[in-house]
C-alpha cells in the first residue's frame, strides 16, 4: 500500500495551506489533486461520500476529512508528534482553537467588501466570483455559527495580531524554538487575511512579519500533480489499512449504520457503517461499486454522529 498522501485541495484554500506548509517543513513528497473551489467536486465526492469541505486527504482506500485528521496523518508520516493536534495542550491548544474559531472568519469579515470582490475577481474571474459568492452565502446561511463582520471582525483581527506579536517577542515560534501544530493553525487565517486584502502584514508587527516569512520559507515540499483518475486508481488498488484500536470502553455504535456531519458549517452528512471509534476519531466504512470498501476518517471533535 502506498503511503504517499494525496491532498484534494485548491490553491487558495487556507486550511489546505496549513497542510501544504506542514508537508513543506517536513520535506515530504505528496500528490496534489486540484478541486473546484466549491461543490460539486467530482475529483473527491465519490471518495468521501459527499463531505463538502476542503482539504481532504487520501492514502489508498483511506480518506481523511478535516485538517485535524489530515494533520495527524502528516505527523505520523513525518514521525513528528509536535504536528499532531490531539497532543496540543495548554497555550498550543488555546492558540489553535482561537485561530480556527472566530479568527478564521474574522480574517475575511474584516476585509472591506469591495476589496474582497476585487480579490475574488482576480482569483477566479467574473463567472467564478458569482458562483463562489453564491455558494459561500448559502453555506453561511445553513451554518450553526455566525461569522463576525465589519467592526467586530476588525477588533478580533487586531487583538489576534497583537497577541501573536507579543508571544513572538522572545522566541522564533509560538511555543518555542521550532514550529508545532499551533504555528500552522495560527498561520493560515493570517495567510487568508493577507491574500484577501492583497496587502502584506502591517510592518508595525515586526515579530509577526519575521515569523510569517519564517513559516513560509520551506515551501510546500515535493508536490506532484495528479489527475482525479489516478487518485481513484489508488483507492481501487488498495484495501483500507488496519483499523485503529480504541482504548477504554468500546463505542456501542460500532458496527451500526451511521451518518456523520460537521456541527458548525458545511454540515453535509456522510453515511456508512461505523467501524472504529477512538478517543479522537471515527472511521466510517463505505461500500462502493467503483472502489470497493473505503474507510472515511473524521475527528470526533466538531462532528456529530447519528445512527441511521
Ligand atoms: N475544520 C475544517 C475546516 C475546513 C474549511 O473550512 N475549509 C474551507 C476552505 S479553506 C471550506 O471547505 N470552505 C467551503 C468549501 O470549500 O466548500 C478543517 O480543519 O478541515
Amino acid at each position: 500500500m502506498s503511503e504517499t498522501l494525496i491532498l484534494h485541495h485548491y490553491d487558495a484554500s487556507p486550511y489546505a495551506e496549513k497542510i501544504r506548509l506542514m508537508l513543506g517543513w517536513k520535506g515530504l513528497h505528496w500528490q496534489s489533486v486540484l478541486s473546484p473551489p466549491q461543490p460539486p467536486r467530482p475529483n473527491v465526492d465519490p471518495l468521501s461520500g459527499g463531505y463538502r469541505r476542503i482539504p481532504i486527504g487520501q492514502i489508498g482506500a483511506d480518506v481523511f476529512c478535516d485538517t485535524f485528521v489530515i494533520a495527524q496523518e502528516v505527523a505520523r508520516l513525518a514521525d513528528a508528534p509536535e504536528l499532531d493536534p490531539e497532543r496540543a495542550t495548554g497555550d498550543a491548544s488555546a492558540i489553535l482553537e482561537h485561530a480556527e474559531g472566530d479568527v478564521f472568519f474574522a480574517a475575511i469579515g474584516s476585509v472591506a467588501p469591495l476589496t474582497l470582490l476585487g480579490t475574488l475577481l482576480r482569483t477566479v474571474g467574473p463567472f467564478g466570483m458569482v458562483q463562489f459568492a453564491l455558494d459561500r452565502a448559502r453555506m453561511v446561511q445553513g451554518a450553526n455559527v455566525k461569522p463576525p463582520q465589519g467592526g467586530a471582525a476588525r477588533s478580533i483581527m487586531k487583538a489576534y495580531l497583537e497577541d501573536l506579536e507579543g508571544r513572538l517577542a522572545d522566541r522564533d515560534f509560538l511555543t518555542g524554538d521550532a514550529p508545532t501544530i499551533a504555528d500552522f493553525a495560527a498561520f493560515h487565517p493570517l495567510w487568508l487575511h493577507v491574500a484577501s486584502r492583497r496587502q502584506p502584514l502591517d510592518a508595525r508587527y515586526a515579530n509577526l512579519v519575521r515569523w510569517y516569512a519564517r513559516m513560509q520559507a520551506p515551501g510546500h515540499g515535493t508536490r506532484e500533480e495528479l489527475d482525479a483518475e489516478r487518485a481513484f486508481e489508488a483507492a481501487r488498488a488498495a484495501k483500507p489499512r488496519p483499523l485503529p484500536v480504541a482504548t477504554g470502553d468500546a463505542d456501542p455504535r460500532v458496527g451500526r449504520r451511521v451518518s456523520i456531519a460537521p456541527t458548525d458549517y458545511g454540515t453535509v452528512p456522510v453515511a456508512g457503517t461505523l467501524v472504529a471509534a477512538t478517543a479522537s476519531r471515527y472511521v466510517v466504512a463505505r461500500e462502493t461499486d467503483r472502489f470497493g470498501t473505503l474507510h472515511v476518517h473524521f475527528p470526533q471533535r466538531g462532528f456529530a454522529l447519528t445512527e441511521a
